[in-house]
């Protein structure tokens, strides 16, 4: 059950369960950055910034909402104490609910809300009053949104879409909008830009969890992440109604930036730090933002989340255990005998795809990695595709790669040509005459499976049966002065 109403609410929460830590002092140039990868790689508490240098103390900057299992957890209401398993297995299940029922809880329109406490347009805006963070060495500049929402409408259906994508700030009055092509807010500015219109959008860059993580979930192109959020809660969203836009802006959300992208009008972008670890995306021309209405709370605090090189990645963690679970069911119903399906953190939680099968058929193994490779989440920049037996540990990357290692040979992978990338794929072609043209990159299924034909010749494994290993550890545990953790 969602208990909280908006982003501070959660903060209380989280500070109940001890997943909370606020540091005082730090620097927006870098130094926030960094304390948000060390927190990242320890899949430690959020980090509510305070007192940040050169800005009033009472501004805050909020990182790491979702580094950790129990603030994922908290986040969608789910039991706090639970394994990464248990945690995918909940999702698997709530997910198909809350996107029938999202029909349901279309959001509320009210007339107040604390994003109203402060209402700024025009040429009065100043974007730079923020403490916005550089948050990697390379940076192009300071990035006021991470962990953001654009929201978009499609002219022709109506229909609201919130996406999280990157937001340079170019200056008081202007942010960049860095989406992908195939992302739902670039396929509705585009259709503004075909009819020579400006595409009015939101930009809010503090908002409770779970909106940002509903705007960074890959949803059906034909749902809208208000509602859903909404049959998170059990209750419609209280939105207001933008002044210059109409767009609906959660009412309690902490920053909110009105306006309108031009169809022509192009700012410098980049680079960034991605989540693959680089700063490979290039500076390029990008649409921008022109603000028109500046909305805070009193006390406004930003929310970030910068990619990092795993595991170092702000949200990375919780992209492995929620796009886990989408995965899953997306081949659930297509594949038999699946035991776990896994996106490893190293991957960025897109790069490596792990499927575990019983293998019941001849084939089976090749079904499974082509079905994962190619279905509605896997389709997306999933690199390598690994399956392995059900004796092996999706969620244990040793015990994943020790099955590639050994039952795996190269020569018997397949190999996809031209399947959807990213624009900040390290390895995309960069040289003036091919950027642009093509961003697709192929793919490998790894058949890591004893051969189905002659498995149960197989040699068999030699460490102690689980059972064995247990009981000596019962027996002798206090002789390794606390060092033996795991069997
Ligand atoms: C921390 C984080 C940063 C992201 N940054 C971007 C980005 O800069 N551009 C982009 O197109 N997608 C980015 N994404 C991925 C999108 O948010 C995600 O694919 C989402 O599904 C997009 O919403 P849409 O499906 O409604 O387009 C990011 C995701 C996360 C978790
Ligand atoms: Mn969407």
């Amino acid at each position: 059950m969602v208990n909280f109403e908006d982003l501070r609410d959660w903060i209380d929460q989280a500070k109940k369960i001890d997943e909370l830590a606020i540091i005082e002092g730090a620097d927006i140039k870098y130094e926030i950055g960094a304390i948000c990868q060390l927190s990242a790689k320890n899949q430690g508490q959020a980090i509510l910034h305070r007192k940040i240098k050169g800005f009033p103390p009472n501004h805050g900057v909020i990182t790491n909402l979702l580094s950790s299992l129990k603030n994922i957890n908290l986040t969608y209401g789910l039991p706090t104490e639970s394994s990464i398993r248990d945690t995918v297995e909940a999702f698997r299940k709530k997910i198909p609910q809350w996107t029938r029922d999202a029909e349901n809880f279309h959001p509320r329109v009210v007339e107040s809300g604390t994003i109203l406490e402060n209402v700024v347009e025009g040429e009065a805006i100043n974007l730079n009053v923020f403490p916005v963070p550089l948050w990697h060495e390379l940076d192009g500049g300071p990035y006021i949104g991470t962990a953001d929402l654009w929201i978009t409408m499609d002219p022709d259906t109506g229909l609201v879409n919130c996406g999280n994508y990157r937001a340079q700030l170019h200056d008081g009055k202007s942010v960049g909008m860095m989406a992908t092509h195939g992302h739902h807010g670039r396929f509705h500015r585009q259709k503004y830009f075909d009819r020579g219109q400006p595409c009015p959008a939101v930009l809010v860059v503090g908002q409770d969890p779970l909106l940002f993580a509903n705007s960074a979930s890959p949803l059906s192109v034909d749902l809208s992440e208000l509602d859903f959020t909404g049959a998170v809660r059990g209750r419609p969203l209280p939105v207001i109604k933008g002044r210059a836009t109409g767009l609906p802006i959660p009412a309690n959300a902490e920053i909110a930036i009105e306006g309108f992208i031009d169809p022509g009008a192009m700012k410098k972008e980049g680079k960034f730090g991605e989540w693959q670890g680089y700063y490979a995306g290039d500076l390029t021309d990008q649409p921008f933002l022109r603000a028109v209405t500046l909305y805070y709370r009193n006390d406004p605090i930003l929310t970030g989340a910068p990619p990092a090189k795993p595991p170092y990645d702000d949200a990375g963690f919780w992209r492995s255990v929620f796009y886990s679970a989408l995965l899953y069911n997306d081949i659930a119903g297509n594949v038999p005998g699946v035991k776990g399906v896994w996106r490893p953190v190293v991957g960025g939680g897109y790069y490596m795809q792990v499927i575990s099968i019983k293998q019941q058929y001849g084939g089976h193994a090749t079904h499974a990695g082509h079905a994962l490779a190619h279905c509605t989440s896997g389709a997306y920049n999933g690199r390598y595709t690994i399956v392995v037996d059900d004796d092996i540990d999706p969620y244990d990357l040793e015990d994943v790669m020790w099955a590639v290692c050994t039952r795996s040979l190269p020569t018997d992978a397949d190999i996809i040509k031209k399947p959807r990338g990213s624009h900040s794929d390290p390895l995309w072609h960069r040289t003036p005459a091919r950027a642009g043209l093509d961003s697709t990159n192929p793919r490998a299924i790894i058949y890591a499976v004893k051969p189905y034909e002659w498995r149960q010749d197989f040699a068999p494994v030699n460490i102690a049966g689980e059972e064995l290993r247990k009981e000596v550890f019962a027996r002798w545990k206090d002789n390794f002065n606390g060092r033996l953790k795991t069997i």
